[in-house]
């Protein structure tokens, strides 16, 4: 397929090594295709036109290997990249698969575990900015509770803090060029997860030591497991100057963490989420995290890689054609057209201008007489996601 739907590197188009990797297991079934290792993987992603492949420490290096274990698989996956082009833009820790997780780690009531996942994370980090990585990604899965009784958030936000700084400085003395982003997900191994969403997460980072280091990775899904407008929460993350990284799925609001192809639900929101990607000029990578239907193959997987891939690219298309299509912009002038009658009450306060505005006559009945279009807009936006127009 060659088309101008083709992804090529320069769109930045990244895949985890657990996401084309995943074998299909669920918590009620068996795995149902056969693990690839990192190299296979590599190449796999190089073959749908992917630019960059990012990882778990323990996706290439299992927890058990040996140094020499570790030496080996390194060599091949570098050797592997090299030879695909492709590099690994971002990397990140598993504190959740192992049963010493079982209660977080960086938050875990243990001491010892706590202190265990520091250096797993210290490790971890060395591994990625080896392989050049530029950004490190939180995502806290088992730090959190099922139950408020076991242990109390503030205490877990109190240690998670204190890591987080601690891995600040770490990164620091060491001279690496890297940058954390925390990822937000309410629930989901756990039955909370501390920092639930990016609301929560942007207000942490700013109790942090080094709150210029750290920014977000926010979730499709995560956001929308939590009920809400995951475009409202990526914006806000831009705009306080913290889209560090972006995880690209779909997910059924009320559903299991689902993982599905980017697109594959909710079309229009994608599409929004695309168009803002785009317009703000966000230069980081566009990482898909999510897997395959359980129903499939790895001919399947392919396909859900370059289904992912293709419809970030069709509606980054369909977001050109929304700014450029006459009518709808036309709408949105009129939508958002000014007068310039209030000019002297906007901007900074002054005594003055309070005053003014204080004394101005407003024809409130009028104003609220305006029909505003947003259904004629929206149709429009409907009837171009669907081709005719
Ligand atoms: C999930 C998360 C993870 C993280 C990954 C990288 O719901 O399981 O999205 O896939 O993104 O651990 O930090
Ligand atoms: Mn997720
Ligand atoms: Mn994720």
């Amino acid at each position: 397929m060659s088309d101008m739907y083709e992804p090529k590197p320069e769109h930045k188009f990244t895949f985890g090594l657990w996401t084309v990797g995943n074998i299909g297991r669920d918590p009620f079934g068996e795995p149902v295709r056969h693990p690839l290792s990192p190299v296979e993987i590599v190449h796999l992603l190089a073959d749908v036109g992917a630019y960059g492949v990012n990882f778990h420490d323990n996706d290439l290096i299992p927890i058990d290997a040996t140094p020499a274990d570790r030496d080996r698989i390194l060599r091949e996956f570098k050797a592997a990249l090299q030879e695909t082009g492709l590099v690994v833009p971002m990397a990140t820790t598993n504190l959740f698969a192992d049963p010493v997780f079982k209660d977080g780690a960086f938050t875990s009531n243990d001491p010892k575990v706590r202190a265990y996942a520091l250096q797993k994370t210290m490790r971890a980090i060395d591994l990625g900015v080896e392989c050049g990585a530029k950004v490190y990604v939180f995502w806290g899965g088992r730090e959190g509770v099922e139950s408020d009784a076991a242990k109390d958030p503030q205490e877990g936000l109190k240690r998670y803090r204190e890591v987080i700084n601690f891995l600040c400085a770490y990164v620091k003395d060491q001279g690496y060029d890297l940058k954390f982003a925390l990822e937000p997900k309410p629930n989901e191994p756990r039955g909370d997860i501390y920092l639930a969403t990016v609301g929560h997460a942007l207000a942490f980072i700013n109790t942090l030591d080094h709150p210029d280091m750290v920014g977000l990775n926010p979730e499709v899904a995560h956001e929308t497991m939590a009920g809400l407008n995951f475009l409202h929460g990526v914006a806000q993350a831009w705009d306080a100057g913290k889209l560090f990284h972006i995880d690209l799925n779909d997910q059924v609001i009320g559903r299991y963490d689902q993982d599905f192809r980017f697109g594959a639900v909710n079309l229009k929101a994608a599409f929004f989420l695309v168009r803002f990607l785009e317009n703000v000029g966000y230069q980081g990578s566009r990482h898909f995290d999510a897997h395959a239907y359980r129903t499939e193959d790895y001919e399947g997987v392919k396909t859900f890689a370059r289904g992912c891939m293709r419809t970030y690219l069709i509606l980054k298309e369909k977001a050109r054609r929304f700014d450029g299509d006459a009518e709808i912009q036309a709408l949105l002038a009129e939508i958002t057209a000014d007068d310039g009658t209030m000019a002297p009450f906007q901007g900074g306060y002054s005594r003055d201008k309070a005053d003014a505005l204080k004394a101005h006559p407003f024809d409130r009945v009028a104003l609220g007489r305006r029909g505003l279009a947003y259904e004629r807009l929206d149709q429009l936006t409907n009837e171009l996601l669907l081709g005719v127009r």
